[in-house]
């Protein structure tokens, strides 16, 4: 720590006694004691910003489409290449995000279910935290345009969810509790105001929390004004899983989905090019947040997240879009944590790692004791890249396919995610267990292949094990 190298090099240079010198020592200890304790100390002991962008229905697929935020987030710090969310839908997975709980205990499994948990945003606002919100907050929230801004946020600039809602032209956004028309391009919008959070926060005493989530890249995807011409050339979507004619070894409800027409064929294929334009924008505007962060000297203290709140589907298995299922398209999303201080080298990481981390990491890297709730692990002894820490070696997955208006009678599934395998157990249906190492398309089901018996038996004892902690759910109309 400087403080302590400047007092050791006058104390090295005392000859006789000398009060001068005795006062000037006195006086930077003091300062040093006084800077402590009022948290202004070196960076490295201070409480960190927290920039958490989320975006909306992104695949994991779909970093190639964002170059700066690949080069200014990604490459600067962790990527977890094997990140998940626990449940594939908006408002479960973003009440994953801010409780760290899985769905099972927070209880928003519908879009439309109220999160009642305590979320990490209000232990941040109860520290001191200057907190802000730019975009999606929650499906569930605001309901309606006279819903006021959620009281643990400074600053707020919300939208309701749904198509119009959350339009990509004249966005409709609650300014800190008034309703107000914008003209213009929603991401370009968001952006603005996101600058004007961190300018204002570069004002107050204490540290800063934004939650900055556009609508970006979710359908009806728009691109920005200058976009629309963006990856004219660009392949057609044609992944190995893309509407198989085999549909053989998935469960009895999926084999009787239909093989897509030409039409969804031709839709999804405009679906795909306008989620990758739309992506553009929401890539310059990571890049205008970091530049401000720098700008405004604040970049270095700064923990930036960046995940998507579910990927989706487009093409794969048949199904014409959508997410909740358990297949990678769909569960699997960007992952990456920005953080010199702790992050002293760029890496990937392939330990498991899920929406349900975030809150727990967020707590403890902010010295907030983490709550007895929350079922996630605190990212910390990666980012610090502690080769002896204990990790999870599996992770539960989990949905419920209520109320999907374009697949009828799914049932719910739980699975587990390894290393290697993951294992679906779905309700009412035959098993599954796909090798995603080798076959990271899930093309072929083993859960009858004898010699997958002793991983099918091994995981199948950990789902029930996990079983045992989730408690009966409340199944909504
Ligand atoms: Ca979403």
């Amino acid at each position: 720590m400087n403080s302590e190298r400047i007092v050791q090099s006058k104390i090295g240079g005392w000859g006789g006694f000398d009060w001068k010198r005795y006062a000037v020592v006195l006086l930077l200890v003091l300062v040093v004691v006084t800077a402590v304790g009022c948290g202004l100390s070196s960076p490295a002991n201070a409480r960190p910003n927290i920039l958490l962008i989320v975006s909306d229905d992104q695949r994991h697929d779909q970093m190639q489409f964002m170059p700066r935020t690949q080069s200014l987030i990604f490459d600067q710090g962790i990527t977890f290449d094997e990140a998940y969310v626990t449940t594939s839908r908006c408002c479960p997975s973003r009440s994953s995000i801010l409780t760290g709980m899985f769905a099972h205990n927070h209880e928003v499994i519908l879009n439309s279910d109220p999160l009642t948990k305590n979320t990490m945003v209000e232990a941040l606002k109860e520290d001191g935290y200057y907190t802000g919100l730019v975009g999606k907050y929650l499906n569930s929230y605001p309901l309606a345009p006279e819903d006021p801004p959620r009281p643990e946020f400074d600053y707020w600039i919300g939208m309701i969810s749904g198509p119009d809602g959350s339009r990509y032209f004249d966005t409709p956004l609650n300014v800190n509790g008034q309703w107000t028309e914008h003209s213009g391009y929603q991401t370009h919008i968001l952006r603005d105001y996101a600058l004007e959070f961190l300018r204002q926060a570069k004002e107050q005493p204490d540290p800063f929390f934004l939650l900055y989530a556009p609508y970006a890249p979710h359908l009806p995807a728009v691109p920005a004004p200058g976009d629309e011409q963006l990856y004219a050339d660009m392949p057609a979507h044609n992944p190995p899983n893309f509407n198989p004619e085999d549909m053989s070894g998935k469960p009895q409800w999926m084999q009787s989905l239909p093989y897509l027409t030409e039409d969804q064929t031709a839709s999804i294929q405009r679906d795909w090019l306008h989620q990758n334009q739309s992506l553009n924008a929401l890539d310059e505007s990571i890049e205008s947040l970091i530049q401000e962060l720098d700008g405004l000297d604040m970049l270095d203290n700064t923990i930036v997240i960046y995940l998507s709140d579910n990927g989706m589907f487009l093409g794969e298995h048949r199904f014409p879009i959508g997410k909740i299922y358990v297949y990678e398209e769909s569960m699997r999303v960007p992952f990456a944590v920005r953080y010199p201080e702790l992050i002293k080298k760029p890496r990937v990481e392939s330990r498991l790692v899920g929406n349900i981390d975030i809150a727990p990491t967020i707590y403890e890297l902010a010295g907030i004791p983490i709550p007895e709730e929350v079922d996630g692990w605190s990212l910390v002894s990666l980012l610090r890249d502690q080769p002896f820490a204990k990790w999870r070696e599996h992770l539960l997955l989990e949905g419920w396919p209520l109320g999907v208006a374009y697949v009828e009678n799914s049932p719910p599934f739980q699975a587990i995610r390894n290393g290697q395998y993951v294992y679906v157990e779905t309700e009412g249906d035959i098993s599954e267990l796909y090798d995603i190492e080798n076959d990271p398309y899930q093309l072929n089901n083993l859960i009858d292949n004898p010699d997958y018996d002793k991983v099918v038996t091994d995981l199948q004892a950990i789902l029930a094990e996990e079983r045992e902690t989730i408690p009966p759910l409340r199944v909504r109309e």
